[in-house]
Order: structure tokens, then sequence, then C-alpha cells
């Protein structure tokens, strides 16, 4: 079957650092199902338009389209019950608290150590409309957004103690095996590390070996995934 999923892309087409997408990537791969994963820009809305999205990821499954990280684990989840990603209904319902923790905890704080360099990875044609959309939201300029980033990287470190206090006491989020809710989080460090090229994590931390796990699961698919260099993208 015809399994097609658009993800964002810098630059560099082979970049890919969606914190979304990668929940999907490694969702689909969880389930052992292939997936031709497009590139897509920001500003290609036009040719995401036939989902109803203005986002990614958009699922492309045969005859089925859908959209939303959350909505595809779900459809991925009924359609292909083999490998659960949440095992109950129990699991899933704890993944939702993880899916909100990141994105309210984590992304902002991630956000304020990327965003200025992110942007010298995106293809041009989306340059002004991410500087524009994002510094509306921030309220400032990029760059000041991201200045005293070093003075905030502790602070988001210790903000992982949730994590790594769970990890100390079994192998992933999921128990067992790594569940939805891992990939989550994962997703929002490989947005750092292929976005920017840069880890946020200390070496020494467990969350570290805990992600390096994850990075080599499905035969490397993390680890092998092109990442940008520090500095402005080569056209
Ligand atoms: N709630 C959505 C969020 C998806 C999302 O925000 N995707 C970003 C890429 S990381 C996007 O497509 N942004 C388009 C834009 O900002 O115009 C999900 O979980 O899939």
């Amino acid at each position: 079957m015809n399994r097609v999923l658009y993800d964002l892309a810098g630059r560099d087409e082979a970049v890919r650092f969606s914190p979304y997408c990668w929940r999907i990537r490694m969702a689909l791969a969880h389930k052992g199902l292939d997936v031709q994963a497009v590139p897509w820009r920001f500003t290609e809305k036009d040719r995401i338009a036939f989902a109803g999205s203005e986002r990614v990821p958009v699922l492309v499954d045969g005859e089925v389209v859908v959209t939303d990280s959350m909505a595809i684990a779900d459809y991925l989840e009924q359609r292909y019950p083999q490998q659960p990603l949440f095992d109950s209904p129990q699991a899933r319902a704890h993944a939702l608290f993880i899916r909100h923790w990141t994105e309210t905890v984590l992304f902002p704080q991630i956000t304020r150590q990327i965003i200025a360099d992110l942007v010298l990875q995106l293809h041009p044609m989306d340059v002004p409309y991410f500087r524009s959309t994002r510094e509306a939201r921030l309220g400032m300029t990029l760059e000041a957004f991201s200045a005293d980033r070093e003075v905030h990287l502790p602070a988001l470190r210790a903000s992982l103690q949730p994590l790594r206090a769970t990890l100390a006491g079994q192998a992933w989020l999921g128990g067992d095996g790594p569940s939805f809710a891992d990939y989550i989080v994962f997703a929002a460090f490989q947005w750092a590390r292929c976005g920017v090229g840069r880890s946020l994590l200390a070496s020494d931390d467990p969350v570290a070996e805990w992600f390096e796990r994850l990075l080599n699961r499905f035969d490397g698919l993390g680890a092998a995934a092109p990442c940008a260099t520090p500095g402005p993208a080569r056209a």
C-alpha cells in the first residue's frame, strides 16, 4: 500500500526536524510500517490543502488521510493493532499527560535554545513567514529570545527530573518497552539534534542514555537521520 508522510524539511531537504513528525516516524517504525516521508516546507500550505490542514504531520495511508500527531497515533493503533503504541486506555491517557508536559514545559525551553539557529537552517522561502509568525508569538526577535540561552540551559535540564526519576526505575516511559510516550519526548530532543545539530542533554545524564537507545531503535532510524551542522545552512 502506498503510505506517505508529509514531513517538515529544512533548506537541505534531507534534514527533517519537526517534533510532531518525528513522533510519527517512530510510531510507524514501531509498528513495522514503511512510509515515504516527503519533504514539506512551512509555506507549502497548498500541498497539504487536500488534507484540510496547514500543518504537518499529514499521513496518507492508501485512501485515508489523517492529520495531527495524536490523531495519527490513534488511527495507526486502530488500523494496525500489532505492536501497540499504548497497550491500554490508561496508557493512552498517560501519554496525553506526557504530550502536554512536553508541549507546555519542554517545547518553550527548547525553543529558546534553538530558534535563532533553526531559522538559519530553513529554506529561504520559509524564513520571512517563520520569522514573522514566531516573533509575533514571542513578542521579540528570535535572536533576542535566544540571547541568554546558556543561562537557561540548567533550568531545562533540571525540568527533566520527572523523566530522569522515572527512567531510574524502568527502561522506558512505556515500562518494559517504548511506547508513544517515549516517542513524544524523544521527538522533542530530535528536533534540536536534527534542526540545529546540538544535543541539549548533558552527556552524563541518564536521559541522554535513554535518548541514545531510542536513536538506535529500528536499525538506527533516528541516529541515521541527517542533521543540520551548526551555523548557516549551505545551499
Ligand atoms: N497539534 C499538531 C501540531 C503540528 C504542528 O504544529 N506542526 C508544525 C511543524 S513542527 C507545522 O506544521 N507548522 C506550520 C506552521 O507553523 O505554519 C500535531 O500534533 O500534529
